[in-house]
């Protein structure tokens, strides 16, 4: 692992504009008047001071969603108007990508470039992607009995609570929102605490583009004061919510308590990663190194277990070694960078808390293992052996860039040991023999399995959880219906033929 100085930087970073709560297509203060600090994870200064929301403006911003739902414009458009304002709305998000890169970037501490060139560009595709989805959203026509006329029609769910996590700020936000858009519904975000910063410009960018009033509302505060009202609001028509499987538990008894509205969740995962002998040991290595250190292990689908085959067990192990030794850790916004620093101090302890765990349980820790001597949440790329099934680095989300390396003999037992996880949102499978390939992945209990790639995601590639990596899906048309929900209209056939 290499370090780098933050003052090596030279980018630029833009003032903050935006700051307030966006409710009904107006920047305002919160009711209580309250402030909340946003912190940068590089060196632990305030960012900015943001508008902190709790029940008294969730219930503001339902109310104005509920509004323009029930006597608004956006519902009523033609799917061809609501189309275009989508388009002018990605079109906006292009011209502005540098700066809400930046935001991003300093908020999480992700690398820049990689937001520039991955995260925004693929929030534009997503809005692209439902914005052509908004006209062709149709039901069925029904086979009836022979005395009855049936069809269905797909109608917006209503007014829906998008409770966002800070690992992905971006494009889990536009996951959820452009599908809800394209379905005709209205929109109260509550944007992670630690990074509410993109959130407010996107409301920005939805004003610019014509997105009526009331349509996209942002709350920003915390998760146990703004989120709850807005998981427990009786006039809120679906929640859909990515974090934690604890917080997860949480917004569904609050959806049951209240109104039973139906919430999609995407949860953690503790994906594993598996490598058969037949592979380029060169080409897979780093492949599976990236798949558990990328945005600094904070994500969901990081492949965090990997199961190498003994044939060459020992020399991708070097291989990874080499990778980890090489790979810098520093400034997000220096080109060089390939990991930036946790999210917060929570985060950076519990991580580093896990490698703790990993000595204590007899794991052999092989390179990594400590936080870098400066401010800031950095933490080593750290690579454990000798892992068994049991140990809590092989069972317990770490979200953090720690690699837990197993040796498998036989496709039996690796299919067995994979699905020994209360998660199951991803898996990785690399080889080049078709029977394994087919056998492996129709055989784990997880939403999507990468053959010979990782993190393959597409807009039209639905994405979610099997157990407890949550239910429903966002992207691909999966990602729509969840917006939208089915009426049956039925008619009677007088004088038919039958
Ligand atoms: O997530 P939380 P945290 C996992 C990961 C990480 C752990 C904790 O393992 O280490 O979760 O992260 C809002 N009612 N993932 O604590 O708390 C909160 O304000 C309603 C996996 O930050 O789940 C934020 O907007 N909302 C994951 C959002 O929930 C509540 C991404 C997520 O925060 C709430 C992030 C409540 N009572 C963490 N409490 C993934 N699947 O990608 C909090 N929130």
């Amino acid at each position: 692992m290499q370090s780098k100085d933050s003052s090596k930087s030279n980018f630029n970073i833009p003032k903050i504009k935006f700051t307030q709560l966006f409710i009904n297509g107006e920047f305002v203060d919160s009711v209580s008047g309250k402030m909340f600090e946003t912190i940068d994870p590089r060196n632990e200064e305030v960012i900015a001071s943001v508008a902190e929301g709790d029940k008294d403006d969730v219930d503001l911003a339902v109310k104005a969603a509920r509004e323009a739902f029930d006597n608004g414009p956006w519902p009523r458009l033609s799917p061809k108007e609501r189309r275009r304002i989508m388009l002018k709305f990605a079109d906006l998000i292009l011209e502005h990508v540098e700066e809400i890169a930046a935001l991003d970037a300093m908020d999480a501490g992700k690398l820049f470039s990689v937001v520039k060139t991955g995260d925004i560009p693929n929030v534009a595709d997503v809005l692209c992607y439902y914005a052509g989805a908004a006209d062709k959203i149709h039901g069925t026509t029904l086979k009836m009995s022979r005395e009855l006329q049936g069809y269905t029609l797909l109608e917006p769910i209503g007014v829906v609570g998008l409770i966002i996590p800070w690992n992905f700020p971006s494009p889990l936000l536009m996951h959820k929102v452009a599908p809800a858009l394209a379905a005709g519904c209205t929109v109260v975000v509550k944007p992670a605490e630690q990074t509410p910063l993109s959130a407010l410009y996107y409301a920005y960018l939805a004003k610019q583009a014509g997105i009526p009033d009331g349509v996209v509302n942002v709350v920003t505060g915390f998760g146990p004061t703004a989120g709850a009202a807005l998981s427990s609001h009786m006039d809120v028509d679906k929640i859909g919510f990515t974090g934690s499987t604890e917080v997860g538990r949480l917004i569904m008894h609050a959806a049951a308590t209240s109104n039973l509205k139906p919430v999609s969740l995407e949860l953690g995962g503790k994906s594993p990663f598996i490598v058969f002998d037949d592979v380029d040991v060169d080409k897979v290595a780093p492949l599976a190194f990236v798949g558990a250190v990328y945005n600094k292990g904070e994500i969901c689908v990081a492949g965090s277990r990997l199961f190498i085959q003994e044939g060459i067990y020992d020399k991708f192990v070097k291989k990874l070694v080499e990778m980890a030794k090489t790979w810098v850790v520093g400034d997000p916004f220096d080109p060089n960078t390939r990991q930036g620093p946790q999210i917060d101090k929570i985060q950076f302890e519990k991580v580093l808390s896990y490698i703790e765990h990993g000595k204590k349980e007899g794991a052999t820790l092989l390179t990594g293992g400590n936080s870098l001597d400066r401010k800031g949440y950095f933490i080593e790329p750290t690579i454990f052996v000798d892992v068994t099934d049991e140990m809590t680095i092989a069972k317990e989300e770490i979200f953090g860039p720690v690699l837990s390396v197993m040796k498998f003999k036989t496709v039996e037992e690796v299919i067995k040991r994979a699905n020994c996880t209360k998660y199951g949102l991803a898996a990785g499978v690399m080889t080049n023999d078709l029977n394994i390939a087919n056998t492996v992945s129709r055989s784990i209990r997880a939403g999507v399995i990468w053959i010979n790639c990782y993190f393959a995601f597409d807009p039209d590639c639905p994405f979610g959880g099997y157990k407890c990596s949550g239910f429903e899906r966002d992207l691909g048309m999966e990602g729509l219906h969840k917006y939208l929900q089915v009426k049956s209209v039925v008619t009677p056939i007088y004088n038919s033929p039958w």
